[in-house]
């Protein structure tokens, strides 16, 4: 897009970004977005407002039950990874009614076109896209509104999300444009860092998914010890050694998703692993990758277990995120009514 509006840097420097409640956490969730939502928490510079994002979860069906289940366990998983309730704002999509209202708007200004394009509804939808939802398809549109609610400058995701965010641009430039207005800001994505797609671990062309049928293919936040040794000593590999440098990896996708997965971990890059271990097999390999995930995931899913053996105070922060989200949207909604011309806003 080359039109002449605002850069984000006329806005207060803010982040949004969520998470489904579409079943537990993997670690592709883990590495991918909330490990860098803890970074910008931290890094101090920026307000950061996260999301269990429940509406993008019943775009495909969810046993009631569970989704309560997998919303208050994925706010106890944001905690349990660093998010500080007091330093973000943390809350569940739905208590915020803005985001559904303005995506109806977005959905008058996002084209059938811009949506056709979209690899994930094609993906999820597969064969049968007929009889996918209507909100699969619209999901875009409402993930703009998610964040074009919040006036966000800067949104840390996986590397899957990028064309959604592309969308999301291009969503906000058209309403700027069609209302001669600059309102809305033209979010920066943050894809960042050694596991910003982080794949399955039984075929290294497919990302590590919550909803992938095969439980083999994913960690999950919640897997024992012996499950993540256990999967990962089964992950699909190939029989030569580890190369000393990055482009030693360029055509063997399932061993740079492991060294991926390694330096993300451990916080290093990779080719600072690969100095480490190039060389090895991956018989010994396997096993220090076990330890490393075991040592910084046993602790997220213990805290995860204590917090969940208490909901009220889980549904307390987020009936107090959901409040403290509301004063930020509640008036960017309102603002947007005015110029598209709603009486009584
Ligand atoms: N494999 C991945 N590697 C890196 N990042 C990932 N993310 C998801 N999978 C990977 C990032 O996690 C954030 C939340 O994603 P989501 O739950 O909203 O939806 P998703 O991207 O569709 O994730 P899943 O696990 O594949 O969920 P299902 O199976 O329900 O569709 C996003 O920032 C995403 O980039």
């Amino acid at each position: 897009m080359t039109e002449a509006v605002q850069t984000s840097s006329q806005f207060t420097p803010r982040v949004f970004s969520g998470i489904q409640p579409s079943g537990g956490l993997t670690l592709g969730n883990y590495l991918g977005a909330m490990k860098r939502f803890v970074d910008m928490q931290e890094e101090g510079s920026f307000e950061t407002v996260y999301c269990m994002v429940d509406l993008h979860a019943i775009t495909v069906w969810q046993d009631p039950d569970k989704l309560r289940h997998a919303t208050r366990e994925l706010c106890a998983g944001f905690i349990a990874a660093g998010i500080d309730p007091a330093k973000s704002i943390l809350f569940n999509q739905s208590r915020v009614p803005e985001h559904a209202q303005l995506a109806w708007i977005f959905n008058c200004v996002a084209r059938m076109g811009w949506m056709q394009r979209m690899t994930q509804f094609k993906d999820k939808a597969g064969k049968n896209a007929q009889n996918a939802s209507l909100g699969l398809f619209a999901y875009p549109a409402l993930m703009a509104a998610d964040i074009l609610v919040y006036h966000a400058t800067h949104v840390p995701v996986g590397e899957d999300q990028k064309q959604h965010l592309e969308l999301t641009r291009d969503i906000a430039i058209k309403f700027n444009h069609d209302y001669g207005t600059e309102f809305f800001p033209v979010t920066e994505p943050v894809i960042e860092g050694a596991a910003t797609r982080v794949m399955s671990l039984r075929d290294g062309s497919k990302k590590m998914s919550k909803s992938d049928p095969s439980d083999a293919s994913r960690i999950n936040m919640t897997d024992d010890a012996d499950t993540i040794a256990k999967k990962i000593r089964k992950a699909k590999t190939d029989p030569e050694a580890l190369p000393s440098e990055a482009k030693g990896l360029e055509d063997r996708p399932e061993a740079r998703n492991l060294v991926n997965i390694y330096a993300a971990l451990a916080d290093m890059d990779v080719d600072a692993v690969l100095r480490d271990v190039g060389g090895k097999q991956f018989s010994e390999f396997k096993p220090m990758l076990s330890d490393l995930a075991v040592a910084k995931l046993a602790p997220i899913s213990t805290e995860m277990a204590r917090l969940m053996q208490d909901t009220a105070e889980i549904d307390a922060i987020l009936d107090q995120g959901a409040t403290r989200a509301r004063d930020i949207a509640a008036p960017i909604l309102q603002k947007t009514y005015q110029i598209v011309g709603m009486v009584g806003a």
